[in-house]
């Protein structure tokens, strides 16, 4: 089958697909357990979560990979690996998440469609590769700073792979030109994921990468960019990574009434802990991650121990990917912090986490309220229950 060459993967990562289908690994979709979110700051490559929607596609003889950079430019070209090798090199700590993570939780209120996520559609990486406001400048289109706004020109990442959604066609995506071009957006054309080579799970040989957005635009495998007059039409911008508002269903949804979701929302979630965790009385470490989207810092994650009545606030560590970086360090506003606080605990409790980012948003307190049919940006307040054993 086209599924015949997939990379070996690490056995520890939980398998999301519909549990019917005889072709369960197909596409492979998986995400490692909650406590190796919170083992290290860098999310190591062989325990980063996985998002396919078809083959993984095998590009050998790299010497004559190319990307075409075509559309509203003066001069198309073609692109070689060495060309994007010669630019300045960027490592860029920046957290990947999928709009889907934590959608498990989401179709426990109501069915949605969508792969079941648990907390673990996430990761932290160090990422280096050019920066694409340089390689557009390389093309003759200049570099911009200033707003991002979602109308006007969008630059199109297109892929080597084939999927369903598109009836066979490459997987597709687009941000604003005036996010590609602007550098402090810090939009890579990645070849490198924590200093090794980018593998081939996660975009071998290149890969967009496009910080504090969901993780549907960082275009794995690219094989063109293209310019183009407004945004990209295909699948995954039109009929999915939307958020529709809880009264929308499959009968009443008009795809068109909405924008393609960019930005994800302040996020957090407990990793020490499973949905429903025994444990004895005494001390429990609360630990787990929180980020936002934009380049929105996190200014404070506060944790309940009685179900939302009373907070504290958690401690939290950001470091740069130090061991990973020589030079062209990146800030660290695109990556996660880890938190963590300790409390004695001694009867069965609900325990919440909620994260505030810097421009003073706060998660939603319930899922209800941002239920949605596609089952995309959960981001309520993050509830475990421990129950006390003896
Ligand atoms: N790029 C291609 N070519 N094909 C894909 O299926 N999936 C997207 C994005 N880029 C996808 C893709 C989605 S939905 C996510 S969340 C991220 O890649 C996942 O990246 P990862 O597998 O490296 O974690
Ligand atoms: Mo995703």
């Amino acid at each position: 089958s086209e599924y015949s060459q997939e990379p070996p993967r690490d056995p520890c990562f939980k398998v999301n697909a519909k549990a019917s289908s005889p072709f369960f690994f197909e596409p492979f979709n998986a995400e490692p357990p909650r406590s190796a979110l919170v083992s290290s700051y860098v999310t190591p490559v062989h325990l980063f979560y996985k998002r396919n929607h078809g083959p993984i596609p095998i590009v050998d003889h790299i010497e004559n990979y190319s990307v075409a950079v075509t559309g509203l430019i003066d001069n198309p070209k073609m692109l070689f690996i060495k060309d994007i090798r010669s630019l300045p090199k960027y490592n860029v700590t920046a957290t990947l998440q999928c709009a889907g993570n934590r959608r498990t939780a989401m179709s426990k209120v109501r069915n949605v469609r969508g792969v079941g996520w648990d907390v673990s559609a996430i990761g932290n990486a160090v990422w280096g590769g050019a920066k694409l406001a340089d390689v557009l400048e390389l093309l003759g289109i200049p570099k911009l700073t200033g707003f991002t706004t979602l109308g006007g020109r969008h630059v199109e990442f297109v892929s080597v792979d084939r999927c369903k959604e598109e009836n066979g066609g490459p997987y597709k995506a687009s941000i604003p030109l005036s996010q590609a071009t602007n550098p402090d957006a810090d939009v890579l054309l990645a070849y490198e994921m924590n200093g090794e080579i980018l593998n081939r799970d996660h975009g071998f040989p290149l890969r967009v990468v496009v910080p504090g957005v969901i993780g549907a635009r960082s275009v794995k495998w690219l094989d063109s960019i293209n310019l183009l007059a407004e945004e990209c039409q295909g699948f995954f911008m039109q009929k999915d990574y939307k958020m529709f508002p809880p009264s929308v269903n499959w009968d009443n949804i008009n795809w068109s009434s909405r924008r393609p979701q960019m930005d994800f929302p302040v996020q957090s979630a407990i990793c020490s802990l499973e949905d429903v965790q025994m444990v004895r009385p005494g001390k429990v470490s609360i630990k787990g991650y929180a980020v936002s989207g934009g380049g929105r810092g996190i200014e404070r994650v506060d944790i309940s121990m009685d179900g939302g009545k009373s907070w504290v606030e958690a401690s939290r560590t950001q470091k740069p990917g130090r061991d990973y970086i020589s030079e062209h360090n990146s800030s660290d506003k695109w990556a996660w912090v880890l938190f963590e606080a300790t409390f004695d605990v001694s009867q069965s409790t609900e325990v919440i986490a909620k994260a505030v980012d810097s421009a003073a948003n706060v998660q939603p307190e319930n899922v209800e309220s941002v239920w949605n049919l596609r089952g995309v940006l959960n981001t309520s307040w993050h509830r475990v229950l421990l129950r006390l054993g003896h």
